[in-house]
């Protein structure tokens, strides 16, 4: 009797137990640490990044996962698309991982890789509790390597990429990786690749409106004086299309006389928004009066543009300024910029500042704005709000996609 009531309490705990598991599962109680860190992203890149090949030399390319949280993966995926008739691969090697048989490709199957120009990576972690990629940090996918046929740069574009993660309760979970720096090249056949060329912005921010260049006109005070001129500028941005008062944008510019920048502190000033969508400022510097200035200017968030006379200019792609130059002489000029658009997106970079360049670093921080919900955080609205309407949402990185689909993503110079 008593066994028999031994058994039916237990039994009945037992029911118990298992019931409040299976509502805690359901509830997500053992999936709480996953959700606090947000949704899990990668940014995949290409290692070093691509630039001019010639003919029949070499290349070597690793792909570079990086998790904004610790991920145990137990496999991933991309393809990798190419143009077989300016380059052909030699070899493909799992450098996390191991290859998925029957369903990656590795240095075996090369010959149906460049006959068709595609090439599936598939691999899986071959022990059963997963692979940790640690937070911010860089692993080594695959490495690629391969042979330029014609001379250029060559042009491996991602697609479809995904990794798997394993949760503690042996449940899988499929990540969409960021866009990579290879997809964003694929937009723009001459310009991006080349966006690799460093541009340390070297400057103080807060010089202001201040004319330091003392040095500048001592040294040239031999043939001409300096006189101080006062610059009102105004221009206009990429994607914004409403007025909302008291919006400020720290803008920085660098004067070039006759090639050669006329001072090493850099200049900014504070341009305002007005109703008529363009951004107002101005400054003061001393200038030898002279015909051979060329403005470089590079409002937050924006990337840098040339400045070659003092009206706008149509502005779809990279300029060159050609013979063009601005004439300075009189102590107020107004230069107008109306005509010419200053492209958004480059609010970061790999030291995380701003770097001359709106590549995939700069689109996965919007993004990461966005999923973890904090798009109206003043620290966000002032770091990533590329549109000046109060909020870090969809728009803003539409408009990184939209300067991508340009062409045009870096300083120009
Ligand atoms: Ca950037
Ligand atoms: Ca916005």
């Amino acid at each position: 009797m008593i066994r028999k009531k031994i058994i039916i309490t237990t039994g009945i705990l037992l029911i118990i137990g298992i019931l409040t598991i299976v509502y805690g599962v359901t509830k997500g109680w053992f999936n709480k640490k996953s959700k606090a860190s947000g949704t899990p992203t990668v940014l995949l890149r290409v290692d070093p990044i691509p630039v001019q090949i010639a003919e029949n030399n070499t290349f070597s390319y690793t792909l570079k996962a990086n998790p904004n949280q610790n991920l145990n993966i137990i496999g991933y995926l991309l393809t990798i698309n190419f143009d077989n008739a300016k380059v052909q691969i030699t070899s493909i090697e799992y450098k996390t991982g191991v290859i998925s048989q029957d369903l990656g490709q590795d240095t075996s199957n090369k010959d149906t890789v460049n006959q068709l120009g595609k090439i599936n990576i598939q691999a899986e972690i071959s022990t059963a509790q997963g692979e940790l990629l640690l937070q911010n940090t860089d692993v080594n996918l695959v490495t690629i390597s391969g042979k330029a046929l014609i001379t250029g740069i060559p042009q491996l574009l991602i697609d479809n990429f995904k990794l798997y993660q394993i949760n503690s309760d042996s449940t899988l979970t499929e990540i969409s990786g960021g866009v990579g720096e290879f997809s964003t090249s694929s937009s723009s056949s001459q310009s991006s690749s080349s966006g690799s060329v460093a541009s340390s912005s070297s400057s103080s921010e807060q010089s202001s409106l201040s004319s330091s260049s003392s040095n500048a006109s001592t040294s040239s005070s031999s043939s001409q004086e300096s006189v101080k001129v006062v610059i009102k500028i105004k221009y206009r941005m990429q994607g914004v299309l409403n007025w909302i008062a008291n919006q400020s944008a720290l803008t920085k510019l660098k004067i070039l006389k006759n090639g050669v920048e006329i001072d090493n502190d850099s200049i900014s000033f504070i341009a305002s928004l007005s109703s008529d969508y363009l951004w107002h400022g101005q400054f003061e510097q001393r200038l030898v009066p002279s015909n051979d200035y060329v403005f470089l200017v590079k409002p937050d968030k924006h990337l840098q543009r040339k400045v070659c006379s003092l009206s706008g200019r149509d502005s779809s792609t990279l300029y060159d300024c050609g013979e063009n130059t601005i004439t300075l002489s009189s102590n107020t000029t107004d230069l107008d910029l109306s005509g010419l658009t200053f492209f958004a997106g480059d609010i970061t970079g790999e030291q995380g500042i701003a770097d001359g360049k709106v590549d995939s670093l700069d689109y996965v921080m919007i993004q990461l704005i966005i999923q973890n919900n904090t798009g109206k955080d003043p620290t966000k609205v002032a770091k990533a709000d590329l549109n000046y309407d109060g909020i870090v949402d969809t728009q803003d990185a539409s408009l990184i996609i939209e300067v991508w689909q340009k062409g045009i993503n870096q300083d120009e110079k």
